[in-house]
Order: C-alpha cells, then structure tokens, then sequence
C-alpha cells in the first residue's frame, strides 16, 4: 500500500508508511515490538496497565479528523507510524543546500550526524514515560489520570516514529540504536537517558505539570527545527508529531492554571490578602504560589539546558548542512545561509553577565532557546491572568536565563533569579529561596492522596472548563474499579 493520508490498521503495525509493501522494515520493527512492549510493562504506567482509559488514537493524518476517542487498556494501545503529508516538490530551506530537492534518503556524508539527532530526540520520549510512571496512583482526579496515560502513550508512539526512521534508513546500526533506546533508564546512573532533564525525578503532579509546560514546550521547539530538517522523513514525522505534542503543552498549561485558581480562590474565601503568607495559605491544603514560582524556576533551568551551549559548532554544522533548522525557518525573512550574520549571545565577561554579538551560525541554540522564552513567557503570562482575574496580588515570573543552569555559559556560576552573579556561600544561603527546598517537596507529597471519584477532583485543583472530547463532568475517562 502506498502512503496515505488514513491509516492502514491491518497490519499489526499501524502505519500510513506501506509499511506491508516494505518486508525488511515490517520484520525489523516486528522484531522490536516484544521488547518494546515489555519496556512499556515493566517502566510505563505502574499499577494501571489492565484498566480501560478513554484514549484518542491517530486514525488519519487529516488535520481535521485524525484522532478517534476510545476506551482502551494501554498495552493494547496501537501505536502506529505516522508521517504528515509529503509535500510535492520539497526544497532544502537553509544552509549549504539551500534550495536542492528535499533528500528521500539519508545522503551518506551526513548519516552520523542525522542518526545523533534522531537517537537523542528518541531518547527523550520513552524518558518521559519512566519519569511519571508512578503518578497514576495519586492522581488528583479521573480527568487528570485520563492526561497522563494520553501523554504517556502518545511519546511511546513518538518512540516508534524515531525508531521507524532508524530501521528504514540506518540499517545495522539503526538497529542497535533503536535497541539501546529500550535499554537506557531515566536516572540510572549506570545508563541513564542521554540528556540531562530527563534523568530528574517527576515526583508529583506540580512538577507533571510543570515539566508538560516547559520540557514538552522544549521539545515543540525542537521538533519544529527538526520539522524543517532537508531529510524529508524525519521532517513529516516530525510534522505530525506536533500535532499530538499541542495536547501535551496543553495538559501542563492548565493543570498549573487550574492549581493556581484553587489556590487563589481558596485565599479569597479565607480572606487571605498575602499571597507569601505561605504557613496560612497550606493551612488551606493547597499549594501556595510563591512555591509554584519555586517549582516553575526549577523546570524552566532545567528545560534551558536542553538547548545545550549558547555558542556550539554542533548545531552550526546542523544547519550548515540542512539537518536541522530554525524555529519557523521559512517565515524568516534572511538568506538562510547565515554566513555573515550576527547574533546577541548571552555571555559572561570577566564575571558579569553580558551580551555580545556572536555568528549567527554558532548561536542557532541560542536564537531557538530565546524563541523558546518568548513562548514561555507568553504562558506564564496566562497564569498571570488567572491570578488578576482572581483579585490576588502575586504574579509569577520567568528567571534569568543564567539561573540555575547545568550547562553552557552559564553553567560554572551561581546566579540569582533577576540575574546578579552570586558567590558560592550567597547561593547555598538563599537557594531554598528560589529552588523547591525538602520541606516544600513533602508538603506537597502530603497532598498528592489520589481521587478518583467520577466528576471529583483533589482539593488543591480546580476542574477544567471543558471535558476531554467534550464529555460531561462525571465521565468516567478510566474505569477504575479493581485497580
Ligand atoms: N544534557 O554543542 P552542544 C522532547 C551535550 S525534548 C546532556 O552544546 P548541541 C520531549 C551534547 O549532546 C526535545 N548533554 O549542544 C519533551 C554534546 O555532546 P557531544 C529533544 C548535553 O549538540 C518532553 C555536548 O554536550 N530533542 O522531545 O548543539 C517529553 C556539547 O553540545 C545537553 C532534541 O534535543 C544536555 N542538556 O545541542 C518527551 C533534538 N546539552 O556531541 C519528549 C535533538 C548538550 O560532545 N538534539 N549536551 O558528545 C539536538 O538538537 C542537540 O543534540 C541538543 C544539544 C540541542 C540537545
């Protein structure tokens, strides 16, 4: 069958791929599926692998009707190969190529290259899944588990759509990798996952929250570089994948809103003015916003280092090659080559931190980790919204991008969150400031007591607006009984 726009569910690997016209790829990922499946048993959801959740799965790649809602227990969850429609007459949009014809197959010179990019984007999807797989057990409604298992199995499925791509175009070696991606462990100190956020602990549901919003937000960024990848597969997998990840952001943007609604309304009937009174605020049972603004800080430096080094020949080489481009790239009115452009790098000079103008071709981490704030800042902004709209008087904030950092410029130094240089003993003195400390960890474990009444929801989260697929308050989005 030739690639369509629905998806063939015959084969026992769905996929819009003619994937049962191609023997050698079928075999290779029907080999892969047992251990794949044994990954997800024994490191996916803990606890709730035979209940019945209410799933959307990808029955076509039309945007207007490509998912279907469904109960379904996870491990029966089809997860298929997708790629977005191919564009007729496909061009390399930036960089040495600029402007030949989209490549069908990996051109030799850049293999190693396109097989890092891939391994690591892969790397990150089965990561997220061993993160939060213990969270189903204290989740603080139905409507909220339902997310987290749709989240869940949709970067399993961001799993196979790298793993399509190493088979199909990286052969023996594709293989392995492929193999190493069901053997690495987030946090395993012996083999952990490959970059470093993914080896944190998620341990509960502010920080689920908080990581869909910022890490998954990192990976929007980074799929939309790799979207406009001169490699046309790894483009159209990445293409679709964005569909499913705008739910994902989603799930983390207004699970923290509707943290931040119960906690201002909770204040407002306690008649509680100030919002940093934090011992009267828990006294509510609900999570203050000075340590949701702790919490945020947290994610945010972790999700930075993601972008890896401000200045890197890595990502000038990406690009210099057509593998990997910029947020938008062809709504970017320039040459696309960038061979003398600048670009403002933030930098620390003799001590302080500074910008100086850097090649732009060095600084593509940079430019897609500033694009990446920009979106960030527009989020939280929303949140800001939630707590004017309330009346409170706080408002939460996005630290310098100097804070908190592991790696690039700014790893080797202590910053504050508005940015001030600190010395070592400034910073193990105020850090329980800026940074959850234990105390705020176990106050909020004390509230993560699971409620899965229909139509309930814990005390420290509001209900959402709307259903998922506009169902009814009390919809019973995971059957529940006998878990
Ligand atoms: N941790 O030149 P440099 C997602 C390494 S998230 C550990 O500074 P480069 C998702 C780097 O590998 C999106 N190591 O950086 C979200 C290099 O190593 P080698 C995932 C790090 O290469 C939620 C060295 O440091 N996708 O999808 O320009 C849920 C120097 O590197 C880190 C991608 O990331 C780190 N944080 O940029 C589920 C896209 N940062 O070569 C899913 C593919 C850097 O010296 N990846 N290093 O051994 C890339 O484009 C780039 O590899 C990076 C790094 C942007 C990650």
């Amino acid at each position: 069958m030739p690639e369509t726009q629905h998806v063939d569910y015959s084969t026992k690997i769905p996929n819009n791929v003619g994937l049962s016209d191609d023997q050698r790829v079928l075999k290779a990922l029907e080999q892969w599926h047992p251990g794949y499946i044994d990954w997800w048993m024994t490191m996916g959801p803990e606890g709730f692998q035979g209940l019945e959740v209410y799933l959307r799965t990808a029955v076509s790649i039309d945007p207007k009707g490509w998912a279907k809602f469904d109960y379904v227990k996870m491990p029966q969850y089809r997860w298929g190969i997708l790629l977005a429609p191919r564009m007729e007459d496909r061009r390399v949009g930036f960089g040495a190529h600029k402007g030949e014809k989209a490549w069908q197959e990996v051109p030799g010179e850049y293999r190693a290259m396109l097989r890092r990019l891939i391994v690591i984007q892969g790397d990150t999807e089965p990561a997220s899944v061993e993160q939060q797989r213990f969270l189903g057990r204290t989740a603080p409604s139905l409507y909220d588990m339902r997310n987290l298992f749709q989240v869940n199995v949709e970067e399993g499925r961001h799993l196979w759509a790298m793993v399509y791509l190493l088979h199909k175009y990286f052969g023996k070696d594709g293989r392995e990798e492929a193999e190493g991606l069901l053997q690495r462990r987030s946090g395993d100190p012996d083999r952990p996952r490959m970059l470093g956020a993914f080896n944190e602990e998620t341990p509960d549901w502010l920080s689920f929250f908080m990581f869909t919003f910022f890490t998954d937000r990192d990976g929007k960024m980074q799929l939309e570089s790799l979207a406009q990848s001169g490699f046309d597969p790894l483009s159209r997998t990445c293409r679709f994948m964005l569909t499913e990840e705008a739910h994902h952001m989603f799930v983390g943007e207004t699970g923290v809103g509707r943290i931040i609604e119960r906690t201002c309304q909770a204040m407002r009937e306690a008649g509680i003015e100030d919002a940093t009174d934090i011992a009267a605020v828990r006294k509510l049972g609900v999570i203050d916003l000075p340590t949701m603004q702790k919490k945020a800080n947290l994610h945010f430096s972790l999700s930075l280092d993601l972008f890896g080094s401000e200045v890197s020949t890595n990502a000038a080489n990406y690009y210099n090659c057509g593998l990997k481009g910029r947020y938008q790239e062809t709504r970017i009115d320039d040459d696309h080559l960038l061979a003398n452009a600048t670009y403002p790098v933030g930098k620390l000079v003799g001590g302080k931190i500074t910008v100086a103008d850097e090649p732009a071709l060095t600084a593509i981490n940079m430019r897609l980790r500033d694009d990446y704030v920009a979106d960030c800042a527009k989020g939280v902004e929303r949140w800001n919204k939630v707590i004017e709209t309330s009346g409170v008087r706080y408002r939460l904030e996005l630290p310098h991008v100097a804070f908190h950092r592991g790696i690039g410029e700014f790893a080797n130094i202590e910053a504050s969150p508005s940015g001030e240089a600190l010395s070592e003993a400034d910073w193990q003195s105020r850090k329980d400031r800026w940074l959850p400390s234990k105390a705020d960890g176990e106050y909020i474990a004390s509230l993560m007591k699971p409620c899965w009444e229909r139509g309930k929801f814990a005390s420290w989260i509001a209900p959402p607006k709307v259903g998922i697929d506009n169902r009814a308050g009390d919809f019973e989005y995971v059957k529940i009984a006998g878990a």
